[in-house]
């Protein structure tokens, strides 16, 4: 998306990174900084990448650095460690720690963190209009004269307060508070610091972490330091929590608990709460073990009929027989017809039963193209009311059965906007082990939007047990393959703690600057595939090795899953895009070829094969090849075989 654009600045230009807990408006505030769009939802853990903008300070060109948000310097996932690197490794030159002012005392935990870093900052105290709605006030003048470091007031989705934030960010000196630890941890910092080579942060705060037992900090030490420096350095550490029954890292934090209590008791103040709104009786309804079934239902019907009736039905309808069907391919053929008249191949290129105005651009503009949109719109509205994270807390222990826990639920709901980029944020888990399961079910069984969409739509033409069945099928095949790899695999699994954001109302240009975004990612991504797809399924049909292809995968295709013979080619794009395998099987179907049984089974292995050559390739880079071969090896078998079983039970029935 838009994170790939360049960005022309030199090494020298300033860096301003926006640091801050989960949740908080950095994204936004990046946004109004830098005129660019980066993701904006209302659940933690929405940026797990760095975002770079540029703009312009009092005539001086900056670099904006957008980072995913930490609950401490001390990294615990992926996206935690990615922002301490930011500061570790790059130095930005000025930090603006984006704070959500009603949840203040998690923000100064981390603004300790910075002023032991020693690096500038300034505290911007966002959300101020639903602090002030939750009784709190907040001294930001003696606060900002306990902490050294100018603390600013903001309402960044009103862009109230932006331009004093971006007046004063380049001005910043480092905080001049100062607070020690216990006698035993001030020794152990000071042995540690003499060990230490000069870094953009303070060898104290570097300390701190490696008290802390921050294993992301491993290549870094083992580039800068020697192995004799490292081991002195454990032993100091060792010797440190052989003192403490509570492992180090939760001493040192209880102790800047401690400071941090001692700081809000002069500058906040906390009013009796106002009469409770809509927001937090919806949001509590949510997630109520019963009643949250009910919500979620709801929730269900109203995404499938918007989706799956309007999107996937009538828009599709009006779209590929009305306009495409009735008027843009006949006419298409007729110009092809008359342009390529000398040659029946370059015009079946462009208007054949493969060309790529007649399959390629009609599959992709009239059928998946309504369902995107529909959909990108309904995800969007979850995104932004605050009910995803309501969610997590209601699955949390169907989530623990597979080995996951509830922070994978954003993840997984997320694989069905797209699971090339959910596979990304499963860097939000703790552990290894849930990344990699859920990496594996994300490739398994999310179907991504545009499949969704299509599933929805042929599911609405099927019998009502096929609906049963196909969820029954991918949830239980969910929820045994998380199982059995929860077992297999080795590795812990983390403990589930989530902050839950207000019910929020969603902004209107929110969902539409998301909707766009992501509509110009799914042109650029998926017609290009569509089209090199459809090139691909032209020539093996012209060259004729089709029909041999056909023949060969004939006792698999024709015979174990009884499907007729075209849903091989079906099968074959699927391998590059499962959605473009699962639109095969939909045209097959509105042309009357595929049988109820036959399209619940093509449904199923559709569903269940990788998602698309994208995911592989982000499996790559996230996992490495070998977590990559393992997964794509276990699923294409094992789509198979199941859709195989369904067809031969049913044909039983
Ligand atoms: N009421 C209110 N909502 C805000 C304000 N600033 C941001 N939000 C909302 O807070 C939510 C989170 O905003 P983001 O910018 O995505 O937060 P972030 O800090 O980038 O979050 P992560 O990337 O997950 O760390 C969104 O729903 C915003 O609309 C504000 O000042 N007031
Ligand atoms: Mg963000």
């Amino acid at each position: 998306m838009a994170d790939k654009e360049q960005l022309v600045a030199s090494e020298t230009t300033p860096k301003i990174a926006l640091v801050g807990n989960p949740n908080v408006g950095k994204s936004v505030i990046f946004g109004l900084l830098t005129g660019r769009y980066v993701t904006v939802s209302n659940y933690p853990g929405t940026t797990v990448e760095v975002a770079r903008g540029a703009t312009t300070i009092e005539g001086q060109p900056v670099v904006i650095i957008d980072t995913p948000g930490v609950n401490s310097l001390v990294p615990m996932s992926e996206d935690e460690q990615v922002t301490r690197d930011i500061l570790l490794k790059e130095g930005p030159t000025a930090i603006i720690q984006v704070a959500d002012a009603k949840n203040i005392r998690r923000a100064l935990l981390i603004s300790l963190q910075l002023a032991e870093m020693g690096k500038p900052f300034l505290l911007d105290l966002n959300m101020e209009d639903e602090s002030a709605a939750c009784g709190i006030t907040i001294d930001k003048t003696e606060l900002a004269t306990k902490l050294g470091v100018p603390v600013i007031g903001t309402i960044a989705i009103q862009k109230r307060g932006i331009k004093e934030v971006q007046k004063k960010a380049l001005s910043v000196a480092p905080a001049t508070f100062r607070f020690s630890y216990s006698a035993e941890v001030e020794t152990a910092i000071q042995n540690i610091k003499t060990l230490l080579p000069k870094s953009p942060i303070s060898r104290r705060s570097i300390a701190l972490m490696i008290l802390s037992g921050d294993k992301s900090l491993k290549g870094w030490m083992h580039e800068k330091l020697s192995d004799q420096t490292i081991d002195q350095l454990e032993q100091i550490r060792d010797s440190l929590s052989r003192l403490y029954s509570e492992p180090v890292a939760y001493v040192i934090n209880k102790q800047r608990l401690r400071v941090v209590d001692e700081l809000m008791s002069f500058c906040v103040r906390q009013e009796r709460r106002e009469k409770e709104g809509w927001q937090s009786w919806v949001g509590r309804l949510s997630m109520h073990p019963v009643w949250g079934l009910f919500v979620l239902a709801g929730v269900l019907i109203v995404v499938y009929e918007f989706v799956g009736k309007f999107g996937a039905q009538t828009a599709v309808n009006f779209l590929e027989k009305g306009l495409f069907g009735h008027y843009l391919n006949p006419w298409a053929v007729t110009l092809f017809s008359k342009i390529f008249s000398f040659s029946p191949f370059l015009r079946d290129l462009f208007v054949g039963e493969f060309g790529i105005v007649t399959m390629a651009l009609t599959y992709a503009l009239a059928i998946i193209f309504p369902i995107v949109i529909t959909f990108f719109i309904a995800f969007s509205f979850m995104e932004d009311s605050g009910y995803l994270p309501r969610l997590s807390i209601m699955l949390n222990r169907l989530f623990r059965l597979i080995g996951l826990n509830g922070k994978a639920v954003v993840p997984m709901v997320l694989g069905l906007g797209c699971d090339t980029m959910a596979t990304m944020t499963a860097r939000i888990m703790d552990t290894r082990k849930e990344r990699v399961i859920l990496t594996l079910l994300l490739a398994l069984g999310v179907p991504c939007s545009a499949q969704l969409g299509i599933v929805l739509g042929m599911l609405g033409a099927l019998p009502i047990w096929a609906t049963f069945l196909w969820f029954g099928v991918v949830g239980g095949s969910l929820i045994l393959v998380g199982f059995l790899s929860a077992q297999i695999l080795p590795g812990d699994r983390s403990d589930f703690m989530m902050e839950i954001p207000p019910i929020r109302r969603p902004t209107l240009i929110n969902i539409v600057t998301k909707t766009f975004a992501r509509l110009e990612w799914y042109l650029k991504e998926v017609v290009p595939l569509f089209i090199i797809g459809t090139l691909f399924l032209f020539l093996l049909d012209k060259s004729s090795l089709l029909p041999k292809i056909q023949n060969f995968a004939s006792p698999l295709v024709e015979g174990f899953l009884d499907l007729p013979k075209e849903a091989t080619e079906a099968f074959l794009v699927g391998f590059l895009r499962r959605d473009y395998g699962a639109t095969r099987f939909f045209d097959l179907f509105g042309k009357g070829r595929l049988t109820p049984i036959q399209a619940i089974v093509s449904l199923i292995v559709m569903t269940l094969f990788v998602p698309c050559l994208a995911n592989v390739l982000m499996i790559i880079k996230e996992r490495g090849m070998r977590t990559m071969i393992a997964i794509v090896g276990f699923i294409y078998p094992f789509a198979f075989f199941v859709g195989g079983i369904i067809n031969w039970g049913l044909r039983i029935l």
